[in-house]
């Protein structure tokens, strides 16, 4: 692998990914090429200090076959990382069609541009724990078997890629990887999505949008741990094989916005009660996935990757880092 294509690689994800792959910790010794059309969501100022002769950043679309095609051939490109989508589920239920354009058209152009000009390129496609649907309390983890069940825009277009991902793997025998991750923190997230969200509203005092009761629950992985297993599955990850990814730390959001007000409550030495009243229940998310949970034993012995970052230690020092870079 030396000459990497990421997509995306300034979201939230990516800005972690290349800056874990181009640190000594990682062993990646190529270069990485990273495409992305920097939408509001995209973090470039993450970037600014990576080493000019190991990384090249193109700003452009993914849905653009003929730059896609350009790049693959100007960087001799051995491996691509897809993660470039619009990635808000609220954003998808209120405008869903750019999902449809940057995840599902966003994907088939990746793919034909493999299919047309390199078919033995390797593709590891990031996809999310969404594209399962919603389990009840009581029911097991969603393993890689899990049928597919999404529930929202955003999580039918990226089981929508999934699908013509897998078709391509089948039809045309691309060399293809996939990982379904379980709901990230950590640093460089944008905003909009919970705990940013909350974060910024509790040091500037605001009302903190608490969807519905409170109770949905996520299942919480740093994204150091991501991209760690996403390195793991480039480097060892069996061709035609599908990994999920999680850490097994399951909160409602209701008990996760507490243990936010306390972290923050410690940290700036104010009365938490102070705090918690600026939670707000507000109206329910529309088809609000009640819970997503991941069972990860799979990457874990066949590749031996294992999540490393104790949640709690995790988001004091997310906690942390936000205040310290607030703002934003
Ligand atoms: P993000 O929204 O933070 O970043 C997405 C990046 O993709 C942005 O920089 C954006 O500019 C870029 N992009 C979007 N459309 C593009 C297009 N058409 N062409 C080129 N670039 C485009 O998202 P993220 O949280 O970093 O997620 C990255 C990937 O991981 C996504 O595929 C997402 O579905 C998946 N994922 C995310 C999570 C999570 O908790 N954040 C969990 C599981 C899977
Ligand atoms: O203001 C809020 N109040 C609130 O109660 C927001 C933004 C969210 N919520 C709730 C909705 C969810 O139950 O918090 C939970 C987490 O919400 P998001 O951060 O929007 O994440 P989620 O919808 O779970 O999706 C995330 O995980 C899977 C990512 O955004 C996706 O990109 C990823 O694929």
């Amino acid at each position: 692998m030396r000459h990497l294509l990421i997509t995306g690689g300034c979201g939230f994800i990516g800005v972690n990914l290349i800056r874990y792959l181009l640190s000594p910790k990682s062993g990646f010794t190529g270069v990485i090429i990273n495409i992305d059309k920097l939408t509001y969501a995209s973090q470039p100022h993450a970037l600014v200090e990576m080493p000019t002769d190991r990384y090249h950043f193109i700003q452009g679309d993914i849905s653009d076959l003929r730059l896609v095609e350009q790049i693959l051939q100007e960087y001799s490109i051995d491996t691509i990382c897809h993660l470039a989508a619009e990635s808000h589920v609220d954003r998808s239920i209120n405008a869903p069609s750019a999902f449809m354009q940057s995840n599902v058209m966003g994907t088939f152009t990746i793919l034909e541009a493999i299919r047309q000009n390199n078919p033995h390129i390797y593709l590891h496609h990031v996809s999310t724990d969404e594209v399962f649907g919603s389990l009840h309390e009581d029911e097991p983890a969603f393993t890689e078997q899990s049928p597919y069940h999404p529930n929202n825009p955003y999580s039918a277009s990226k089981a929508s890629s999934d699908h013509l991902v897998w078709a391509y793997r089948h039809t045309y025998g691309l060399p293809i990887t996939m990982s379904h991750a379980t709901n990230n923190y950590g640093a460089y997230q944008h905003q909009e999505k919970f705990i940013p969200r909350m974060l910024a509203g509790l040091l500037q005092r605001k009302s903190l949008p608490l969807y519905g009761d409170g109770s949905h629950l996520r299942d919480w992985l740093h994204v150091e741990d991501h991209v760690r297993a996403i390195w793991c599955i480039l480097q060892m990850g069996k061709i035609g094989e599908s990994y999920n990814i999680g850490a097994n730390n399951p909160y409602s959001n209701k008990d996760l916005l507490h243990l936010l007000c306390q972290i923050v409550a410690n940290q700036q030495t104010v009365p938490v009660e102070d705090l918690y009243a600026l939670i707000t229940p507000v109206a329910d998310r529309l088809g609000h996935d009640y819970r997503y949970a991941i069972d990860a034993k799979k990457i874990e012995v066949d590749l031996g990757w294992r999540a490393q970052i104790n949640f709690q230690q995790g988001i004091t020092n997310y906690v942390r880092w936000f205040i310290e870079t607030y703002p934003h």
